[in-house]
């Protein structure tokens, strides 16, 4: 097959606007997302509902147009040289082995690219592990395989949180919900009482590990009230898909009032101290 420049330009030229076409539609599925919740042939990112998770967002959609720029880029110069420079259409070739103006730019372009990633990038790590000051301290304990959840702010109540198997959404509802307080500073500590379990809510750009013998902190601002699910991220033994995370977020009399009741109903009820894992249906 031959082609000449322009055929050539035109093919490149579809590539790229189908490339481009992708990636808006891309777009619109993502913005299509169930909060709080995975949703039917999902390949993004869930809907954000905290600043963290915004700007991880922000983050992957930026690498993403860099790194298919660059393919884009790489995939072109390959065309050209297979068709320009191949054996028939190009018989003589030249002994061209230096070009210093090529090679100055092929190492300062590759740095400025990654300088250009490396500021959100550890800007974006900084605000994952800078806490703020915390309104709210919850402390979540991975067991195999659920989860206990203690709020020492609030009396110290605690409470166990199993997966209900006839419940929806499939394996990620549970019974007794963590609520938290929409637009506060939520601390989350977070350690194992078994093996390595890890706490992972998507829509909050969460996931720490749960490591036995260490307590681990993370923080989230979850600014859209309503329910959102997570799942133990950490390979943890037989029951690992068993153990989701479900967290309420209600405005602040909801959350008042939920407190109270949480700490007459987990004072009075010494079965919450350890679930029973018959009752986690499989
Ligand atoms: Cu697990």
């Amino acid at each position: 097959m031959k082609m000449s420049n322009g055929q050539m330009g035109r093919r490149v030229l579809g590539f790229a606007v189908a490339a481009t076409v992708l990636a808006a539609a891309g777009a619109a599925f993502a913005a299509g997302g169930t909060l709080g919740q995975p949703s039917p042939w999902e390949y993004t990112l869930q809907p954000s509902a905290s600043p963290v998770m915004d700007n991880i967002t922000w983050f992957h959609n930026f690498l993403l147009w860099i790194i298919s720029a660059i393919t884009i880029f790489v995939l072109i110069l390959l065309i050209l040289v297979a068709v320009k420079f191949n054996a028939k259409s190009n018989p003589v070739p030249s002994k061209t082995t230096h070009n210093t103006l090529i090679e100055v730019v092929w190492t300062i372009v590759p740095v400025l690219v990654l300088v250009g990633i490396a500021v959100p990038s550890f800007r974006l790590l900084f605000q994952q592990l800078d806490i703020p000051k915390a309104d709210l301290t919850i402390k979540a304990t991975g067991k195999q395989w659920y989860w206990t959840y203690t709020y020492p702010d609030n009396g110290k109540f605690e409470f166990d949180s199993l997966m209900v198997a006839d419940k929806a959404p499939r394996l990620l509802a549970v019974d007794n919900e963590v609520v938290v307080p929409v637009n506060k500073v939520i601390r989350v500590q977070v350690t194992g009482a078994d093996v390595i379990h890890s706490f992972a809510m998507p829509a909050f750009g969460v996931k720490i590990d749960a490591v036995p013998g260490r307590l681990n902190e993370t923080w989230f601002k979850a600014t859209k009230e309503g329910m959102y699910y997570g799942q133990c991220s950490e390979l943890c033994g037989k029951d690992h898909a068993y153990m989701p995370i479900a967290i309420k977020v209600v405005n602040d009399q909801e959350f008042t009032t939920w407190v109270e009741a949480a700490k007459k109903k987990y004072a009075t009820n010494p079965a919450n101290s350890y679930a029973s894992i018959g009752t986690v249906a499989q």
